[in-house]
């Protein structure tokens, strides 16, 4: 496939460093045919398709390496172990901890969203205190705190945003109080493709005392994310969004908030000592890493950052905004399509609505195309609510999509446009 669009448009692909044909050759799911028709797979909000080396790695690691860690002195454990611990190091980089015991590994962004809000928000928030959201989160970004407060008898805060899908900035301050004890907000929202101006957030909050946790779900496979620039409390996200396996994520915490929070689970590799009177709890990452962890899944994320920093997330950031520009163009071309999501800074997010036609309707017809896209409510009901649609299409992107994919979507939109409309 070339690197230009049907517009020759320049979407400059080797000359900034991603070279679109060789990235797609390392995922062997993307020579697929679906419906007898390539694959045009735009559904990675939901989840990316994996390289070979994070395929072969997992079945390497099960060939050669397998055993359980941080227990056996025997060489396979050992090997386990120093495999394990070695994407620790790898994912301290990749977001720039300052330490490895920074990072915890867990199930995804979910699980990482719940620990805060059952370790730190248990220990720290009190009846009648404030947790600050934003109205475009996703389901794993409300329900942990709905829970707490509910249990604790706190109250639930919701920042609004405006018709474009942007926080309002003036009125996420406003609702900061000396009652609020935690703000956690997305950095990129999977319904709407908006990038949240986190430093401005996390400025804000600090200068209240107040920490944030960003829900990097979506951002981090868009963008290269420095924890420490940002100065962010807590990061979380998961590895199946980010070309690794599902079933591994991360939370990253400060060090001295995380000393200081009680564990999330108990059971084995969390404690140094236990009697039946009491348990002495294991030092960081491990006091909140409890029972046997997916040790394969992690090898498996240690080869998807591998790979990623090969090609560089500064390149991948500036290739997607290409596609995105070359995507929103297009689409406004369509006659009674309406983007849901028009934040002046986005990710390569594409959701939008056609008259007449339901989402699924848009989503079936696609894929007798070959063409994979998401519709429903993207597990953010509230947003669908805001913008008064029950559901939307959603057609999310990855850096080994092309233009030429896009090409091949609006022919598919127009031929349900044809039909439906
Ligand atoms: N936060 C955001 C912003 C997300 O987009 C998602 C998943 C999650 C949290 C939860 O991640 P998980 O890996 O723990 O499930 N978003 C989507 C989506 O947009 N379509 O399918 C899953």
């Amino acid at each position: 496939m070339s690197s230009l669009g049907s517009e020759g448009l320049a979407v400059g692909f080797s000359d900034r460093g991603l070279d679109v044909d060789k990235v797609r050759a390392d995922f062997p799911i993307l020579s697929r045919t679906v419906r007898g028709k390539p694959l045009v797979y735009l559904d990675n909000a939901a989840t990316a398709q994996k390289p070979r080396s994070v395929i072969d790695a997992i079945s390497h690691f099960y060939e050669n390496d397998y055993s359980n860690i941080h227990r056996g002195v025997h060489t396979l454990s050992e090997r386990s172990t120093v495999l394990y611990e070695e994407v620790r190091e790898k994912v301290q980089k990749f977001i720039n901890a300052r330490s490895e015991k920074e990072i915890i590994f867990l199930r995804g962004t979910t699980e990482a969203i719940n620990l805060v809000a059952q370790s730190y928000g248990g220990a720290n928030v009190g009846p009648g205190d404030e947790i600050l959201i934003s109205a475009m989160e996703h389901h794993s970004n409300i329900v942990p705190w709905q829970m707490l407060c509910q249990r604790i008898g706190a109250v639930l805060k919701v920042a609004p945003i405006n018709t474009d899908g942007e926080l309002l900035l003036d009125e996420f301050a406003a609702l900061l109080s000396d009652k609020t004890r935690l703000v956690s907000i997305t950095h990129m929202s999977n319904a709407l493709g908006s990038i949240n101006p986190v430093e401005e957030i996390i400025g804000l909050a600090h200068q209240k005392g107040i920490p944030v946790l960003l829900d990097g779900a979506q951002a981090i496979p868009h963008m290269a994310v420095d924890v420490q620039k940002l100065d962010c409390d807590f990061y979380a996200f998961s590895g199946h969004k980010l070309y690794g396996p599902s079933g591994i994520g991360v939370l990253y915490g400060k060090s001295e908030l995380l000393e200081a929070m009680p564990p999330y689970q108990g059971g084995g590799d969390m404690i140094r000592r236990v009697t039946f009177e009491e348990t002495e709890y294991n030092r960081l990452p491990y006091k909140f890493e409890a029972g046997t962890p997916n040790i394969a899944d992690t090898v498996g994320l240690g080869a998807a950052l591998d790979y990623l920093c090969t090609i560089g997330m500064d390149s991948v950031a500036c290739y997607e905004q290409q596609l995105l520009d070359y995507v929103t163009q297009k689409a406004m071309e369509l006659d009674g399509l309406r983007l849901v999501g028009t934040a002046a800074n986005k990710g390569a997010i594409l959701s939008f609505v056609l008259d007449k036609v339901h989402p699924h309707d848009i989503g079936t017809v696609l894929d007798h195309y070959g063409i994979a896209i998401r519709a429903g409510h993207h597990c953010a009901m509230p947003v669908m609510d805001f913008f008064q649609v029950p559901a939307t299409a959603r057609a999310s992107f990855a850096m080994y999509n092309t233009c030429e994919e896009v090409d091949v979507l609006m022919q598919g939109l127009k031929e349900v446009i044809e039909v439906f409309g």
